[in-house]
């Protein structure tokens, strides 16, 4: 059983999350996502709007995930991947290259992102009440 990981906030879930963890678990059986404590999206200068339990029962719903557990700092990414047996780490290409150090553990992909859409994008149109 291949063993796919993939981390995020996931915060006003929308089809590029959708279309990212489609093609994420397309790369195996399994998908486990580490999604950003509300705590751990201060330290990525992100607050989500939505906290972190209800991203967490959010995700839990979409048939690609498998199994969604915290992520609580960047130092975790290791022990993660070897904890879960991970083969295959995967995230958007607008972090390619942030994450080549997992290759000494498992393979690692950078997926296009989906252009034209992003959470903090909504938030705006939701503020300028369009
Ligand atoms: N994504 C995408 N297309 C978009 C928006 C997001 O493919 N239009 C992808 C991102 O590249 C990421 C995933 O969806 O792989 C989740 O996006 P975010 O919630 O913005 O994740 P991010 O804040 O980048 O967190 O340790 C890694 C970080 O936790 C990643």
């Amino acid at each position: 059983m291949k063993i796919v990981l993939t981390y995020g906030t996931f915060d006003f879930l929308h089809v590029g999350h959708i279309r990212l963890l489609q093609r994420a678990k397309a790369l195996g059986d399994y998908l486990i996502v580490g999604l950003s404590t509300d705590e751990f999206n201060q330290v990525k200068h992100k607050s989500a709007f939505i906290p972190y339990e209800q991203r967490k029962v959010i995700l839990e719903s979409i048939r690609y995930v498998d199994l969604v557990i915290p992520e609580c700092c960047w130092e975790q990414k290791v022990q993660d991947v070897q904890r879960h047996a991970v083969d295959i780490f995967v995230i958007g290409d607008d972090w390619a290259g942030e994450f080549d150090f997992l290759r000494e553990f498992c393979q690692v992909v950078y997926l296009p992102r989906t252009q034209d859409i992003s959470s903090s994008g909504l938030k705006g149109r939701l503020r300028n009440g369009e």
